[in-house]
């Protein structure tokens, strides 16, 4: 059977780990014989991309545009990297963890922190997402061997239930605020430490997150993929919880387009994988 239709089977403990923190860490998600072709293809689909992106010199940009180099959805463009970010094996670890049995696509995203680049400031990726669901899921995998000297992530305990915290994009807002928050909340702060290439940690939509600069010399090379669990809607519109902000009618227009406010979040480019 080809690799990425094999499924991974979790153990119980882990899946509960996630279910009370919000996240986890799952090792060799993908292994040692099939990540440098993964890694091959996100390489050739940044570089690509990256001819048609203008970046600032370091120093003249903001907070946000020092945490990583974001680029997003590359699997449409890629027919061999969809493969690997449409595959059974990774959606059959998210759909476990969520407790759901089909999950979507909503987009992949590689974010490559630079040489001594900045923090990732604390935020919430659901903030962005326009869905009416908690079953929403963030594979974080590096494709190289990291230190926690590049940037692993740190993950608030136990905050995948706090909801939507109102209109915080990644920010200085953001990092005063949410870190302040934890504080205040006592949530444990957790880093799941060195990684080696495959190895992946996964996090809920709602999940307090945030990471430390690159202080190393190398590139910290991750690729991300998001799902949500099947038959999900778009968020109303008007919202009796006032849910809408900018991103999110951004997000609707870029990730989940023709899709209207309270209908199927099932566009073209949000496939049921699983
Ligand atoms: O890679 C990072 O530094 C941040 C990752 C992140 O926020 C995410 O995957 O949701």
């Amino acid at each position: 059977m080809n690799y990425l239709d094999t499924t991974i089977a979790l153990a119980a403990s882990d899946i509960e780990y996630y279910r009370t923190n919000g996240h986890v860490k799952l090792s060799q998600v993908c292994d040692a014989a099939h990540i440098g072709e993964f890694r091959e293809q996100v390489n050739a689909s940044v570089e690509e991309r990256k001819r048609n992106i203008a970046l600032l010199p370091f120093d003249q940009r903001d907070t946000y545009g020092k945490a990583f180099l974001q680029i997003m959805n590359l699997w449409v463009e890629n027919p061999a990297l969809a493969k690997w970010v449409l595959s059974k094996r990774f959606a059959s670890v998210a759909a476990q963890l969520m407790g759901v049995d089909h999950v979507r696509i909503y987009h992949d995203q590689a974010l490559f922190k630079e040489p001594h680049g900045g923090i990732t400031p604390w935020h919430q990726d659901q903030h962005y997402w326009p869905l009416v669901t908690d079953n929403c899921i963030t594979m974080w995998m590096p494709l190289m061997d990291i230190t926690t000297a590049m940037g692993t992530l740190n993950f608030a305990s136990g905050t995948s239930s706090v909801g939507y915290l109102g209109d915080m994009p990644i920010s200085d807002d953001s990092e005063a605020y949410l870190s302040n928050m934890c504080k205040e909340r006592g949530f444990d702060i957790v880093n799941h430490g060195d990684m080696s290439a495959g190895d992946a940690t996964f996090h809920s939509g709602w999940c307090l997150h945030g990471a430390p600069g690159n202080q190393t010399d190398t590139l910290r090379e991750v690729m991300t993929i998001i799902w949500y669990e099947d038959n999900t809607r778009v968020i109303e519109k008007p919202d009796p919880k006032n849910r809408w902000n900018k991103s999110r009618e951004n997000d609707l227009a870029t990730w989940l387009p023709g899709c209207k406010p309270g209908e199927l979040a099932a566009s073209p480019i949000n496939p049921k994988v699983l």
